[in-house]
């Protein structure tokens, strides 16, 4: 027995069969830019099966549009090119998936696009001193489309909209309402470090185990960040779903605004492949791994989304008398309560504005503009404050004034009227 048990071991250890679940030098025998992913294991997927909680990291149900929702992004690369598939199912709209490539740049938002103009913002909040998520490029499709574009940033929210050709090869599958259907693309390395000509990446010409090959080797250590999305076809929509899921969530709106706020991180580069990093990480993507067990996330996916509603201003008196020299306090509820000792929660934010009116409804002051809140403690005290004096820095007459808070972009608003004397 206990030799049956040795020779099984000796052959599974020998077996040829895990140099198929894996990255490779040349992954072109096996990688077929068809708009079918048949043709990845297992191991080269960013989304599993979140064991602690049960559920599938992304889910195929969990789209606010019938029909319409990103399941699984699949990830594996070679010498020469990153695929990248996106899995789910469209009617008569869009696929993009997003790649975070170069740290210091990127878009903050689609909303301004010359091409792909979509009421998608990024969070670029910076964890851990990583830069938050601003897309170098993204790779995107509609429905019925077989060759999926590769759009690029240049600078700012102009971006190049690449054909497929010279720069990447793509093919899409998606056809109306058909499932088991998939975007997928093979970016040489060179497009996906577009944004870092002139920062350091360059094409290498060098023989690693009596092969030549030209290499584009970038910086050592490097990682993606991933997210994919169903967008409106739309210039100016919103999104039923994204991958992994967002804190803030998605609505039926297909205008509503959504915020980008999580990502996948795929650890390039921890190992010497061509020689070039001393026994570390060289440059160049890790060659035989398996890409899943390179796989984070900044908020562990599957993740409740909480969209928020203000449910109440909170004044500290209900009258004062800005001449003598008092300011009122005010603080905001939301309508959900959080728990400060989940990880999660305490990373959930809101946007909020704080603006005072006279009771005509006349404009009187902003007392601040799109400042990010805890949403465990939306108030701030040095911030949650009137003098009483208007944009011109004059005491206002006595009277009644309306004190007005938003959630940002106008998702939920709450008006409380006070008194000002003299
Ligand atoms: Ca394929
Ligand atoms: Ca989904
Ligand atoms: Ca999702
Ligand atoms: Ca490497």
């Amino acid at each position: 027995m206990r030799r049956l048990l040795l020779s099984l071991l000796l052959l599974t250890a020998l077996s040829p069969s895990r140099a198929w679940c894996v990255t490779a030098r040349d992954l072109s025998g096996r990688i077929k830019i068809d708009g079918f992913t048949n043709d990845y294991t297992d191991d080269e997927k960013i989304f599993g099966f979140n064991t602690a909680a049960g559920l599938p990291e992304e889910a195929s149900d969990d789209s606010k549009w019938d029909n319409n929702d990103i399941n699984q992004i699949r990830i594996t690369w070679d010498a020469k090119n990153l695929y990248l598939a996106g899995e789910g199912i469209t009617y008569g709209n869009n696929m993009v998936l997003f790649i975070d490539s170069v740290p210091t740049r990127g878009l903050q938002s689609m909303s301004n696009l010359n091409s792909w103009k979509r009421n998608f913002t990024f969070d670029t909040t910076s964890v851990n001193g990583d830069g938050g998520f601003a897309p170098d490029l993204f790779a995107a499709t509609w429905d019925g489309n077989p060759t999926p574009r590769l759009i690029v940033q240049q600078s700012g929210s102009q971006v190049d909209d690449e054909i497929s050709g010279g720069f990447f090869r793509s093919a899409a599958t998606f056809s109306t309402n058909n499932r088991g259907r998939a975007m997928e693309l093979a970016i040489p390395w060179r497009s996906v470090f577009l944004g870092q000509v002139g920062l350091g990446t360059h094409d290498t010409l060098l023989t690693v185990n009596g092969v030549t090959d030209t290499f584009r080797v970038f910086p050592k250590g490097t990682r993606l960040k991933i997210c994919g999305v169903i967008t409106g076809g739309g210039d100016n929509s919103g999104g039923p779903d994204s991958a992994p899921d967002n804190l803030r969530g998605h609505t039926s709106d297909g205008n509503a605004a959504v915020l980008l706020d999580n990502y996948a991180i795929v650890d390039l580069d921890r190992n010497d492949d061509t020689g070039l990093g001393n026994g570390g990480p060289d440059g160049v993507a890790d060659w035989g791994v398996e890409p899943k067990s390179r796989v984070s996330f900044r908020y562990q996916p599957p993740i409740t989304p909480l969209r928020f509603a203000l449910r109440a201003i909170d004044f500290d008196r209900p009258a004062f008398a800005p001449d003598r020299g008092e300011k009122i306090h005010f603080s905001v509820e939301l309508d959900k309560k959080l728990n400060p000792n989940s990880a999660l929660d305490r990373a959930r934010t809101v946007n909020l504005s704080a603006n005072v009116f006279d009771m005509h409804g006349g404009f009187v002051r902003n007392l601040y503009l799109n400042v990010t809140r805890p949403a465990v403690s939306p108030s701030d005290a040095t911030q949650d404050v009137w003098d009483g004096r208007d944009a011109h820095g004059r005491i206002v007459p006595a009277g009644i004034y309306i004190m007005r808070s938003v959630i940002e972009p106008s998702l939920s608003r709450e008006t409380r009227a006070f008194v000002v004397v003299r």
